[in-house]
């Protein structure tokens, strides 16, 4: 059994929901000022005010990751590991929304995506054999209306073997015809890019594409955005990007290089995000070296005088411990991206345990060094998510640990949310 989750103070927060011109009024996890010892003591010189709160023990429980679905009610949090779960932000409660089958796991990579185009997301994820999750079938799972049993809908066979997405992310292209392929990009065994367009019979097979085998194994982390300049969804994934072409059913991608990390085979396991960091109109890439302790963090921005050539890193940080989770956002509401970088407690490897895993905001200050905050010690986090923006200038972070129960049977998973408040913003 699951515990309720602890009592939570419901806030309202106001955002864009996906494909919608309004803004849509959400009752949001807004946290009664509990403060645990996880948290540092805000001084006067702190950037924010934080409150964490713990939404659910799972004891020994896989879970891969969890992210924000957009819901009829407003939203959820949905996990996935051996089941899927969910927690609705209006009565955020644990619901199973789909049971554990036969020695089955859920992909680490997954996403959220409205696949039927009626304003409510589903969710796109793989299953294969153990954890592991060998073999694996990539599905879509649809909750056909609000607190039925969610159906599950096949997408394709991925592959045989280990090669289980490790990320998985909304992929959407327009054809020189004008008219608009909607899918998801993959990568396959950290190396292979693949997508799958969603057919005019979503509950159909999916049919696939290649877009690029990466020149080096060991990649991880996709983004997508427009890192090209013209127009078009590129993909960075590792340390590197597929150019999207003009037609991108019909041409080949191209694939440069734009980061040099490697670390014996490390490197290119990354978490990516793409934004504006200087304010010059075009994304940078920002990456962790999700998978090792001694991880980095670096922006990264194209030389417009080599286009083809490795980009230039700035280096924010060093002697991160797995960082495997990364969100960027205007937190501290000065107009400049900020980064937000968590730390996992145990990587998937033959390292040490990390006592006291961080969550630390990097604050933007241009061409100033980024101002450093602790905001969070002693949880860790994978794949930590970002509930959308409020109109009160507060954010809501939310994320739980992966446990290593082969390494450190004393592992127990957590979800939790912290609320970030600005002090500025009060
Ligand atoms: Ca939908
Ligand atoms: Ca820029
Ligand atoms: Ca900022």
């Amino acid at each position: 059994m699951i515990p309720p989750v602890a009592h939570l103070e419901i806030g309202q927060c106001v955002f864009c929901a996906l494909g919608r011109a309004a803004a849509i009024l959400l009752s949001g996890v807004f946290l009664q000022p509990a403060a645990t010892a996880d948290e540092p003591r805000a001084t006067e010189n702190s950037a924010f005010t934080v409150r964490h709160r713990r939404l659910a023990d799972l004891e020994g429980e896989h879970v891969a990751h969890a992210i924000f679905r957009q819901t009829t009610s407003g939203g959820s949090i949905v996990s996935w590991g051996e089941r899927v779960l969910e927690w609705p932000l209006e009565k955020p409660q644990v619901r199973e929304v789909v049971p554990r089958l036969n020695d089955t796991e859920y992909s680490n990579g997954g996403c959220a995506l409205d696949v039927d185009g009626d304003g409510v997301d589903e969710i796109i994820v793989a299953r294969g054999r153990s954890r592991s999750v060998a073999d694996p079938d990539l599905f879509w799972f649809a909750e056909p209306a609000p607190n039925r049993p969610w159906k599950e809908h096949w997408i394709g066979f991925l592959g045989k073997g280990n090669i289980a997405p490790h990320d998985l992310h909304p992929l959407s292209a327009r054809r020189p015809d004008g008219t608009t392929v909607r899918g998801v990009v993959a990568v396959l065994d950290r190396r292979q890019l693949v997508w799958y367009e969603i057919p005019a019979d979503p509950t159909g097979p999916w049919p696939r594409r290649g877009i690029a085998e990466l020149p080096v194994k060991g990649q991880s982390g996709i983004a997508v955005g427009d890192l090209a300049g013209n127009g078009r969804p590129d993909i960075a994934c590792g340390m590197f990007w597929a150019e999207c072409p003009a037609d991108p059913t019909r041409e080949a991608w191209k694939v440069r290089r734009f980061g040099l990390w490697e670390d014996g085979g490390w490197g290119g396991m990354a978490k990516l995000e793409l934004a504006d960091m200087d304010g010059d109109g075009r994304p940078e890439i920002v990456a962790t070296k999700a998978e090792i302790p001694e991880g980095r963090l670096g922006v990264f921005t194209r030389d417009p005088q080599r286009t083809d050539g490795p980009w230039k890193c700035r280096e924010i940080e060093a002697g991160l411990y797995c960082p495997h989770s990364l969100v960027l956002a205007d937190f501290d509401g000065d107009r400049r991206v900020d980064i937000i970088v968590g730390e996992m407690s145990a990587g998937g490897w033959s390292f040490p345990l990390n006592p006291r895993p961080r969550i630390t905001a990097y604050l933007n200050r241009g061409d100033r060094p980024f101002d450093r905050e602790v905001l969070a010690q002693g949880l860790g986090v994978h794949e930590m998510g970002l509930l959308p923006a409020r109109r009160d200038g507060a954010w809501v972070l939310f994320a739980a640990d992966e446990i290593q129960p082969q390494k450190f049977p004393e592992m127990k998973t957590h979800l939790s949310s912290w609320t970030i408040v600005p002090r500025n913003s009060h």
